[in-house]
């Protein structure tokens, strides 16, 4: 049995009530590991770059290790850019490469360069018609997944020269993210005001761009481009409810 623990943190309110999102995470741990990892999420949301939050949601559920599934991780390219709008330039051929209407990507990287806050989760975008398909306020929030072997995975990212939480967290979300059906390709960048590197994630490959936004800016997030007929519900349910352990190639990870 693994314990599925996530954590969101909000300042202000509670995120339905109009709070300010601050932090998130997401981890699928052994009983042992618990209170150390709740421990540290505790920590994240109180010490976040964001602000300090005054509404945590810290939950802990049991997960059983039959209904887990196993989901190779995405291989990781850097593109050192010049520039935010290089970057993006960059990022959008990328798009366009995986399968996404150039229209689509125009809608995509407009409603993510005009957010006027961070939402919680990711948007869903019509990967044809650029048509924002979610309804929320809140997007769709990726959920129940973790690294397999944590030790393996940290060494293969180190010996990429890899070393910070953000692309620890995001290539795992990003894999989980791409297994699912109907997903023809993710665009993220974040909302912690000092980290400007962000990522296109496709079937096949997870492309860093070393700036997708300004420095200093809070104001980040995911968009997740949906391929024609995939059906939402089962597509959402996925994303939210199918726990998932990320697998780092065995010949790469020793
Ligand atoms: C986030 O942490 O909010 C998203 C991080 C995206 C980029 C991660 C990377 O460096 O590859
Ligand atoms: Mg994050
Ligand atoms: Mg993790
Ligand atoms: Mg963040």
């Amino acid at each position: 049995m693994l314990y599925s623990v996530r954590m969101r943190a909000a300042q202000g309110d509670a995120h339905e009530k109009g709070g300010k999102h601050i932090s998130g995470a997401e981890r699928l741990v052994r009983q042992e590991q618990l209170p150390a990892v709740a421990a540290a999420m505790l920590r994240r949301a109180l010490f976040h770059s964001r602000g300090t939050a005054d509404f945590i949601n810290l939950t802990v559920e049991t997960v059983l290790k039959e209904n887990i599934q196993a989901v190779a991780c995405l291989p990781i390219a850097t593109v050192a850019v010049p520039s935010i709008a290089a970057g993006r330039v960059a990022a959008q051929v990328e798009l366009i490469k995986a399968g996404v209407a150039p229209a689509a990507v125009a809608a995509g990287i407009k409603a993510l360069a005009g957010l006027k806050e961070s939402l919680r989760g990711a948007m869903l975008v019509d990967a044809q018609t650029g048509v924002r398909l979610d309804n929320g306020e809140r997007g769709i929030r990726v959920s129940r997944m973790d690294i397999a072997d944590e030790q393996a995975y940290l060494c293969w990212l180190s010996r990429q020269g890899h070393s910070n939480i953000h692309i620890q967290e995001a290539v795992v979300l990003a894999s989980k993210v791409m297994s699912a059906s109907g997903v023809a390709a993710e665009l993220c960048w974040s909302d912690d005001p000092e980290y400007v590197t962000g990522y296109v994630a496709t079937p096949t490959l997870y492309i860093r761009f070393t700036q997708l936004k300004p420095y200093g800016s809070p104001i980040g997030g995911r968009i997740f481009f949906i391929k024609e007929n995939t059906d939402l519900e089962q597509l959402v349910h996925y994303l939210q409810y199918q726990p998932v352990l990320i697998n780092v190639p065995a010949e790469e990870a020793s």
